[in-house]
């Protein structure tokens, strides 16, 4: 059984730390400009806080390239900002604005952004994002890309099947796949004693047989170093990692609840521990920010959301007539869909379909289906089908994929579709 591992504090470069202070900043200036709109009724929907836990998704998406890709939750608006997000799609989301990503067909955070930033959509059924992540990381190593996928999920999150199914698919499937379990203490009204039977929640990722890690969750520095020693394993080829960031849910679980169920001295406890005062103490001490460099993040801070939040009060809502467009498919005359190939198709296909893996994982070679084809998701340490066969540990990696062929242009409908839509 692989024990809980501790990482060590990396060292960061100057503008490293810097860039987790402006963030983690960020973040809460973010939310704390919304939670005025959500009393001004400007919010269309539930607003959720991610009050005290900014180290969690700032530290975490801060490990992860440009390359690769994450699905965050609700309390993860730090992620979609270090990911580069910017704060004014962030308002016109919540506000339901015909500016938005979704032009107001949705709410919170309900966005993504596939072709640029690497963002999969969330979705509310809390644990469906780790299956989906782990096919985003089984289809990257398939497509010889080395990238890592990141998702998020809570306490009470980590109780559903879905949590299970999909961290068991990444572990046998070797997927490069990190998932943060912030554990709040909170789910709702319930605290995390009376939900779950065991004191540490990485405890789960034994029955998986993939490591883990716990770290304390308000530790910017301590976040960062973890959640990247854990997306440089995956991305060496290790599989799954599982980190427990311990942390404390200081709001209501959205804005209608005032969590008065919370003990006050637990209340107490964690906002003597809030991440960014514990990390502007640690800045200070290292000589890295004084008051000058501070007010200088508030101003810039400041300047870009008031720019911002202007900006979404001043954009219009969709038109009435909007309200039936993009709903259904409705075949052609909305939009023709297409599989995205990135191989030519004929390689991807039968009988061609069983192209080497680019980017062999030890452990994890090539395995055959039951039809004798080679599998086109590789499964372990099958044993090559005849002798005169090597196994995958004994051959070289395969080459680099081919280029993938020119697509034919959409056709004028089709490219129209793609504005109407998002
Ligand atoms: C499968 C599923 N069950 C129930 C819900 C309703 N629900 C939304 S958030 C929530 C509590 C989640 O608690 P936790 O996972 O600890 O996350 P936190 O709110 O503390 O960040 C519940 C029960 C849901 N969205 N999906
Ligand atoms: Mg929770």
């Amino acid at each position: 059984m692989p024990a809980t591992e501790t990482a060590a504090k990396t060292k960061l470069s100057r503008q490293q730390y810097l860039d987790l202070y402006y963030f983690m900043r960020l973040n809460r200036e973010v939310e704390d400009t919304m939670t005025r709109l959500f009393r001004q009724n400007k919010i269309v929907g539930g607003l959720y806080s991610s009050l005290g836990q900014e180290a969690i998704s700032v530290g975490s998406a801060y490990a992860l390239e440009k390359r690769d890709w994450m699905a965050p939750m609700i309390r993860n608006i730090g992620s979609l900002l270090v990911k580069g997000v910017p704060p004014r799609d962030i308002f016109t989301q919540h506000m339901a604005k015909y500016t938005s990503p979704t032009k107001g067909k949705d709410g919170t955070s309900h966005f993504g952004d596939l072709e640029n930033l690497h963002i999969v959509s969330p979705i509310s059924m809390l644990g469906d994002l780790i299956p989906v992540l782990t096919g985003v990381a089984m289809a990257g190593r398939y497509l010889g890309q080395k990238i890592v996928a990141m998702t998020w999920i809570g306490d009470g999150g980590s109780s559903t099947g879905v949590f299970h199914e999909g961290l068991n698919l990444a572990a046998s499937q070797k997927a490069a796949f990190v998932l943060i379990l912030e554990n709040n203490q909170w789910a709702y009204s319930t605290p995390v004693r009376r939900q779950v039977p065991i004191e540490n929640l990485a405890d789960r990722a034994k029955a998986y047989g993939i490591p883990s890690y716990i770290v304390d969750g308000n530790d910017a520095v301590a976040m960062y170093s973890t959640a990247k020693e854990a997306v440089e394993r995956a991305r060496a080829g290790e599989g799954p990692i599982l980190i427990e960031a311990k942390t404390f849910r200081r709001r209501g679980h959205a804005q209608h609840d005032p969590a008065e169920y919370v003990p006050a001295e637990q209340r107490e406890h964690w906002e003597k521990r809030d991440p960014i005062m514990l990390y502007e103490k640690f800045l200070t001490a290292e000589k890295i920010l004084d008051a000058k460099g501070k007010k200088g993040f508030e101003d810039k801070i400041n300047a870009l959301l008031e720019k911002d939040r202007e900006f979404a009060e001043n954009s219009p809502m969709p038109p009435p007539e909007f309200a039936s467009e993009g709903v259904y498919c409705t075949g052609d005359d909305c939009h023709k869909i297409r599989p995205k190939w990135e191989r030519p198709i004929s390689e991807v296909t039968p009988p061609r379909s069983s192209v080497e893996p680019v980017w062999l994982v030890e452990g994890f070679g090539r395995g055959k289906t039951s039809s004798r084809e080679n599998a086109p998701i590789h499964f372990g340490d099958t044993q090559p089908a005849s002798a005169d066969e090597p196994s995958a540990k004994t051959k070289s990696p395969a080459k680099p994929a081919a280029k993938p062929p020119a697509r034919k242009s959409a056709p004028a409908k089709s490219a129209a579709r793609g504005k109407a839509r998002r």
